[in-house]
């Protein structure tokens, strides 16, 4: 492989078919992008699920959710001059964006990091409400003084944005709606406060002016965000030309927090990089990766539902300090496991 990271060589390690869809009449076309936390001495997965209904040849056909919680399934005719379907993840139809499947977030767990299962008795999360019609996507998890604090992608036809649940046991959740409205996502929130302010990276993303660049913002109490910052771009002619998101929370190292970021060039190819900020202010980012760090290459990574992807938005730290041992959604459709060491991550860094 022609990156630095150690793929699973048990990948995937979660595909649509080992796994029981929600509901009578949904299948599961993608299951990805999952959040990683420890909890009773385990590994657990928060993985995006994402379904609809068996495709036949001359129909589209996806759920959306009503806002009182009932799944509503939009049937459009593939030859509709009315309907653009070019992207497998979105489509328009009439003028109004929808995207072709539904996703709810459910957890796994495991005692090896490599075997998980789905235990009894944890409730899924679902879209909720007026702004999560389309679904949730994409947690990430952070734990900050003994709460979990979950941020992901509230999608409607309102537009996409950042949700905020937290839970200390993950049964009982407290819902804090939407904390960084539209267009936001890719949501990361730091583990320490950094002198007394919560901070998070995030992405708003501009149609016109400006880009799909990472910002970051401060908080009194992990809800209400202010102090913005755009701190990095994307790069014309590199892997990362197109747009850039923070993956899970930053790790905190001697040098700096770093960060392991995904990148789209034009042509969709969806890689990772890092990049480190100043430990007092992390608004200050002091190095770079020129080139990715992973590249989607195997298999399983540049064919699926959406291929050529690599997305991560959770890690573990392993006690030797050295090793983060990352979970990811290759090609859109299979969660896989891999590891990367910070040495050498630290090793491709370049000032900037
Ligand atoms: C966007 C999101 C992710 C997805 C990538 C690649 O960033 O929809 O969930 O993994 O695109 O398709």
């Amino acid at each position: 492989m022609n990156d630095i990271a150690k793929r699973f060589t048990d990948n995937p390690l979660l595909s649509p078919i080992e796994v029981p869809p929600s509901s009578e009449g949904l299948e599961i076309t993608c299951l990805l992008n999952p959040g990683v936390f420890q909890f009773n001495n385990k590994t657990w997965l928060i993985v995006r699920v994402a379904e609809r209904p068996e495709q036949k040849d001359e129909i589209i056909s996806f759920p959306i959710l009503t806002e009182t919680g009932t799944i509503k399934i939009i049937e459009i005719q593939r030859n509709d001059i009315d309907l653009i379907a070019t992207d497998a993840r979105v489509i328009n139809y009439i003028g109004i964006d929808y995207l072709t499947t539904l996703s709810h977030l459910r957890l796994f767990c495991s005692d090896d990091g490599h075997h998980f299962y789905e235990p009894e008795d944890y409730p899924a999360l679902v879209g909720e409400g007026k702004l999560e019609t389309f679904g949730i996507e994409d947690c990430r998890v952070a734990q900050i003084e003994g709460t979990y604090y979950l941020t992901f992608t509230s999608v409607s036809d309102n537009g996409v944005g950042v949700g905020l649940r937290t839970t200390t046991d993950w049964k009982n959740f407290k819902k804090h709606g939407m904390i960084l409205p539209a267009h936001n996502k890719d949501c990361a929130i730091f583990e320490e406060k950094i002198n007394g302010l919560f901070y998070a990276l995030h992405r708003p993303s501009s149609v016109d002016i400006g880009g799909n660049y990472i910002w970051i913002a401060s908080s009194p109490d992990g809800i209400h965000w202010g102090n913005h910052h755009c701190i990095l771009k994307t790069r014309k002619g590199l892997w990362d030309s197109k747009r850039i998101g923070a993956g899970a929370s930053p790790i905190k190292t001697e040098k700096g927090w770093l960060e392991i970021y995904h990148g789209a060039n034009e042509n969709h190819q969806y890689c990772l990089g890092a990049f480190l900020m100043d430990l007092e202010n992390p608004a200050k980012v002091i190095a770079r990766t020129v080139q990715p760090i992973m590249i989607p290459t195997a298999e399983y990574e540049l064919s699926g539902f959406f291929g050529n992807v690599v997305f991560t938005n959770g890690h573990i730290v392993e006690t030797d300090g050295d090793t983060i041992t990352f979970y990811y959604g290759a090609s859109d459709e299979f969660v896989c496991g891999a590891q990367f060491s910070i040495k050498e991550i630290f090793s491709l860094l370049e000032n900037i």
